[in-house]
């Protein structure tokens, strides 16, 4: 462990912890942030009403909408000259929202996402070679910090030019693999392409994260790169990568760093708290940043919450997987539809590459979500081989998430492959 004596503290220890940083942090924010005085004062709540964890509910959300609305800088807590970095979001529609930090958030961040590459496998001495793009996106230079805090040499390869990352993991031997895991599929594929045996090199672990993926798939890339594989979690809002990991002995949900952040589930629909256990939307506070600190931000990420001890002797609570955002769920005919579990029912389909995208388009009044797959180049290419195969995946997918879709069963290669963030849907029902 990075830092053995905040991880393993007692929960009640974390809880008294959590109250008197939580108060400081809210203090600050209401000080120093015009927006966020003025929801409090609506909702007619001041920082010294806090005198328990569970009064943060009766104060308002943060949402995405108020990081644009305050664009470029107004929901910083200090003076822009005190912010040695920003980072924004890709937004694909309208501004994107951009985040700060001062030192003591970088160090903050390099600290935490140190914490969590270790709790994946890193130790100190191992390269990591870490495919996540740098530049506004908060993956590249995040695991980078951290990384370097372990004591690890860090390849700061980026996204893309795959053949040349397969050549350096090669070369260079790293121990660990940092990227999205449908980068990691597309590195794995490029080099069984080019005869390179990435499961009989060096590589020990992956830390995989930046959008939902499932548990089938961490056991194909588990075996395609012969490594353990674990799930790291974040959001630029609140930090970037260093959230939350898994550990690399349970693998069995991700542990929040709670000496750090607060976490609750809400009802998405009422926003009441929901107890520990239930499924519902992921809330976030911050209870040490500087630049931008951020009192139940509404990350729109569906999981729960398991505060049952862990087999790693980590204490903080673990956020089970990120199925993937509620304003990302798909509804088909009625049905709730994750991609993330149209991913769990193909890997792994006899005669079909892990590759996978989700056509929407309207039939009259009716939504037709078309599912693309990928086979295999062994499996056989007729028509007739196809049209079973289609089927075969079409009763699957009915069974397992209750939708009756459309399968196309495309050539090898035709699926676009990611370098970063997969886009796993294309919605042409308005076009
Ligand atoms: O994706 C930070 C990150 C970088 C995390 C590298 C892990 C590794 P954003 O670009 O702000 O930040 O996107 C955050 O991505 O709210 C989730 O919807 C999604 N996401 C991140 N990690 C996971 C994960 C980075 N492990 C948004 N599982 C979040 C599912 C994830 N979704």
């Amino acid at each position: 462990m990075f830092d053995r004596e905040a991880e393993t503290m007692p929960r009640r220890d974390l809880a008294a912890l959590q109250l008197a940083r939580l108060g400081t942090s809210v203090t600050h924010a209401y000080r120093n942030v015009a927006q966020i005085r003025a929801k409090f004062d609506a909702a007619r709540v001041r920082p010294d009403d806090l005198n328990t964890l569970a009064d943060l509910a009766r104060f308002p959300f943060t949402e995405k909408s108020d990081l644009r609305d305050a664009y470029p800088f107004g929901l910083f807590a200090v003076p822009r000259a005190k912010l040695l970095r920003l980072h924004a979001s890709s937004g694909t529609t309208g501004r994107p929202t951009v985040v700060g930090y001062t030192r003591a958030d970088l160090d903050l961040w390099a600290d935490l996402m140190a914490r969590t590459l270790a709790c994946a496998g890193a130790r100190p001495g191992d390269i990591v070679h870490n495919a996540h793009g740098y530049g506004l996106f908060t993956g590249g230079l995040g695991v980078h910090g951290g990384a370097e805090r372990l004591g690890c040499t860090v390849v700061p390869m980026s996204g893309g030019g795959t053949k040349r990352q397969v050549t350096l993991l090669r070369d260079f031997g790293a121990a660990i693999l940092c990227a999205t895991p449908s980068y990691a599929l597309n590195i794995a594929e490029v080099a069984a392409r080019m005869g390179i045996d990435i499961a009989g090199l060096p590589l020990r672990h992956g830390a995989f994260g930046a959008e939902p993926w499932s548990e089938p798939m961490r056991r194909d890339l588990e075996a395609r790169l012969g490594i353990t594989a674990v799930d790291i979690y974040g959001l630029s809002e609140i930090l970037g990568p260093g959230v939350a990991a898994e550990c690399h002995t349970a693998q069995n949900g991700l542990h929040g760093w709670e000496d750090h952040f607060l976490f609750e589930i809400v009802d998405p629909q009422s926003l009441r708290p929901l107890p520990m256990g239930e499924t519902g939307e992921l809330v976030i506070t911050t209870l040490t940043k500087e630049a931008l600190p951020m009192v139940r931000y509404r990350t729109r990420d569906v999981t729960r919450l398991s505060d049952t001890p862990c087999a790693c002797g980590r204490t903080h609570v673990r956020i089970m997987r990120v199925a993937g955002r509620n304003d990302d769920m798909l509804i088909i005919r009625g049905v709730n539809v994750y991609p993330s579990q149209v991913e769990a029912a193909l890997v792994g389909f006899p005669g079909l590459a892990p590759h996978y995208r989700i056509v929407l388009t309207r039939e009259g009044s009716l939504d037709v979500m078309t599912v693309e797959v990928e086979r295999t180049p062994d499996a056989p290419g007729d028509a007739a081989a196809c049209a079973r195969t289609a089927k075969d995946v079409q009763g699957r997918l009915k069974s397992m998430i209750g939708v009756t879709c459309v399968v196309d069963v495309r050539t090898p290669g035709e699926v676009p492959r990611s370098q970063g963030k997969a886009v796993r849907v294309k919605d042409e029902r308005a076009a």
